[in-house]
């Protein structure tokens, strides 16, 4: 590398690191990357969670292309273009019954942002405006600005910033490796854990509760599945006692579990539902909120030539994410892939299941296309072990992703069974000789 690497601050990266060895990928196709020294990498990732339809689709590409030299941005206040209506209508086709409208943003962190201010300003309207706390849970993930953060329950990214934003509490979370670990599928014990909601209703009173927010799956903070059961009994609470459920559907939105929505895997319907990555196969940065019909038109009241909502972004519903979000979906019903980790998730669990056994496996779980590893982490090194699994697959050609001692794997959705088993092939080697 003769270029300078110092001018750029990493995200989420230990910069010093990187800057020493730099992983550096510099072309994409397919179920493949290639990197500066010209090797081929398989993507066990879709990028991060987003390419769900694999690489460089000639349709995404030539959309976004014809887009930039049509209409390259018009102004999403007061104004608008054809493909935002278009595509807002082709995304409500695929979600859940009943989730009809939808809110774009840039990024999976603003649909996060928007949803729990759509979730404050419901209940106001509508003359509860009382209900003003918002609840998340431990070890979710939720991106990474303040609404988000306090919602979220993962202690690295919070603990540096202050007090976040007030009013806000957390269910526990549901990992439970003593009774669940090797569970195939969503693990048979802890549904009961979704009454911890009804101990925080106990104690600020629903009158005080405007939201619930919660991953159907949890990602980012190492694959954990909702016990069967447990989706369905905090929509029943919910229910119970007037409180929103919101389903942040960033990285299980677009098929990774076997669905389009994981709502529909798990036959649980929230009220509110945010995506982004999948929605434009990873080429376009976009992301989204999903409304129910009740809540949107809770806000159509009032003197029609006032803003509803008073909120939204330069970039909402841009026009190049539209062209690259209606190619991605066309991509997807073409080749069926919104419910191909479905049809081929018996082979994928099998593949990371038959991780079990090797050196360090303490945990394997999966749904759809999502598989996690835990491993076993090294004595005052946590994260140290897993990540030089990492490193060792790439070597090897492989792209896995770690989150502290836990593999992830979310592959495209376009991925064929030999590729599946050379991932899981590439891991095997790592872990049998790793210290
Ligand atoms: N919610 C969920 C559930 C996510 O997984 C976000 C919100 C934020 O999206 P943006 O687009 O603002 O990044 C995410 C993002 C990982 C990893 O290593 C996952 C995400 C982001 C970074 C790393 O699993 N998911
Ligand atoms: N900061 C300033 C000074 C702005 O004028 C704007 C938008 O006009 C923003 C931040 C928000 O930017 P965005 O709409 O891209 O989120």
């Amino acid at each position: 590398m003769t270029q300078d690497l110092s001018a750029y601050w990493m995200p989420f990266t230990a910069n010093r690191q990187f800057k020493k060895a730099p992983r550096l990928l510099t072309r994409s196709e397919g179920m493949y990357y290639w990197d500066d020294r010209g090797r081929q990498i398989l993507d066990g990732v879709a990028g991060l969670w987003c390419v769900n339809a694999g690489h460089a689709r000639p349709k995404i590409v030539q959309a976004i292309q014809a887009q930039a030299a049509e209409l390259d941005y018009a102004p999403p206040f007061q104004m608008a273009h054809p493909k935002a209506f278009e595509l807002a209508d082709r995304i409500a086709k695929l979600a859940p019954a009943g989730l009809d409208h939808v809110f774009f943003t840039n990024s999976g962190s603003e649909s996060v942002e928007t949803a729990l201010k759509i979730a404050l300003a419901y209940h106001r309207v509508r003359g509860e405006g009382s209900r003003t706390r918002l609840i998340g849970r431990e070890r979710g993930y939720h991106g990474v600005n303040f609404g988000g953060i306090s919602v979220g329950g993962i202690v690295g990214n919070r603990k540096m910033f202050g007090t976040l934003l007030g009013g806000v509490d957390h269910i526990r979370h549901t990992h439970d490796p003593a009774r669940n670990a090797f569970s195939v599928g969503q693990p048979a014990h802890g549904a009961e854990l979704a009454d911890d909601l009804e101990r925080l209703v106990a104690l600020h009173d629903a009158s005080t509760i405007a939201a619930v927010i919660v991953e159907p799956v949890a990602g980012s903070t190492g694959v954990l599945l909702p016990p069967q059961g447990y989706l369905q009994r905090l929509r029943e609470i919910c229910d119970r006692h007037g409180i929103l459920l919101i389903f942040d559907e960033v990285i299980t939105g677009f098929g990774r579990t076997g669905q389009p929505f994981a709502s529909q895997t798990f036959g649980v319907t929230p009220d509110l539902v945010t995506l982004a990555k999948g929605v434009t196969n990873g080429t376009v940065p976009m992301g989204a909120v999903l409304v129910k019909d009740t809540i949107h038109d809770t806000f159509m009241n009032g003197p029609e030539h006032l803003i509803e909502f008073a909120h939204g972004y330069t970039y909402s519903g841009h026009p190049l994410a539209c062209a690259a979000g209606l190619a991605t979906l066309d991509t997807y019903a073409e080749e069926g892939l919104l419910t191909r980790a479905g049809e081929l998730g018996g082979h994928f669990a099998q593949a990371v299941h038959s991780l079990e056994g090797e050196p360090h496996v303490i945990d394997v779980r999966n749904v759809g296309f999502v598989g996690g590893i835990e491993l076993a982490a090294r004595p005052g090194e946590p994260g140290k072990r897993a990540f030089e699994a990492f490193l060792d697959c790439y070597e090897q050609g492989v792209l896995i992703r770690t989150t502290g001692d836990v593999i992830a794997l979310s592959p495209p959705l376009i991925i064929e069974p030999a590729q599946i088993d050379r991932i899981v092939e590439a891991i095997r080697t790592a872990l049998r000789r790793l210290a």
